[in-house]
């Protein structure tokens, strides 16, 4: 039996998932049957009010990916079903898990083409918040650019520089910026406008809106060493989005890069604050 990593919070609590039943790399069976009726209901609750809000907000690639992996509002998906999508699309997969699983795994599975979805699914008073990723923000969130050749495989590469980064001070947290801006924070902008494309934003129905409408956070462009040294917000919207112009300049900053280098000039040294200017 595997042990559940620590919770991301500042209060650390307990995981919701159960880990009795992983395997020695955290996955899981998706068990899909177990589902009850009141859990599909919060997902389609979940899907149908992002839904009308990425048409409008996010970035078109996302939107191609949603049709393509066939999802909808009636049921809690089928891993199986999107996977025979995904490998088609760019030879990945989804792996199920029981919720966060430690960086080194999590990593592991990146370089490997598999991206870990949470089993389980929010509580009907939480429709609005919650700290951990469930099955509607790892699933709708994640995988829809999981269908984006470029995308794919600049995650990849992410997961591939895992392991140097877990053995350079301060190279974790430097890692772990650039998956919360570029990955579950990031905006791009098109020849229409700014779009959403970060899992976290496209699974919050506030966050979808705040970050391209509001005045208030900075929207600076994309620049690797800055992303990586400025500090990020857990408990709130952001105070500062990184806008790409392509997933190829993300791709491209990213990929054949030794981030080493980075990790010793900058790993030691104090973090930019979340809204520093
Ligand atoms: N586990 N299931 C899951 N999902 C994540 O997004 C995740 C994780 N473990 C670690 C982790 N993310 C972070 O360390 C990333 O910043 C790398
Ligand atoms: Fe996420």
């Amino acid at each position: 039996m595997v042990q559940p990593p620590k919770a991301p919070a500042l209060k650390p609590s307990a995981l919701r998932g159960d880990y009795s039943c992983a395997a020695s790399d955290y996955t899981v069976a998706q068990d899909w049957e177990r589902y009850g009726p009141d859990e599909h209901a919060i997902w389609a609750t979940l899907y149908r009010r992002q839904i009308d809000l990425i048409e409008r907000y996010a970035a078109p690639e996302v939107l191609a990916g949603v049709r393509a992996l066939g999802a909808s509002p009636a049921q809690i998906p089928r891993f199986e079903e999107a996977n025979r999508v995904l490998l088609n699309a760019t030879d990945w997969r989804i792996v199920a898990v029981p919720g966060l699983i430690p960086e080194q795994v999590f990593f592991d599975h990146l370089a490997h083409r598999r991206f870990p979805v949470t089993v389980w699914i929010r509580r009907r008073e939480e429709l609005d918040y919650l700290v951990e990723p469930d099955v509607f923000h790892d699933f709708f969130g994640h995988v829809p650019l999981l269908t984006n050749p470029i995308f794919a495989r600049f995650m990849q590469a992410y997961g591939e520089a895992g392991p140097k980064a877990l053995s350079t001070p301060g190279g974790l947290a430097m890692l772990s910026r650039l998956y919360w801006y570029m990955v579950e924070f990031g905006l791009i902008r098109t020849a229409t406008g700014l779009r959403v494309y970060g899992a976290g934003i496209l699974s919050s129905k506030g966050e979808t809106v705040y970050s391209i409408d509001s005045p208030e956070p900075q929207r600076i462009a994309f620049e690797l060493v800055r992303v990586m040294r400025t500090e990020y917000r857990i408990d709130d919207f952001q105070r500062t989005y990184f806008v790409l112009d392509s997933f190829e300049q993300l791709f491209e900053a990213c990929y054949n890069t030794d981030f080493a280098p980075m990790y010793l000039q900058y790993g030691s040294l104090p973090p930019l604050g979340a809204d520093a200017g």
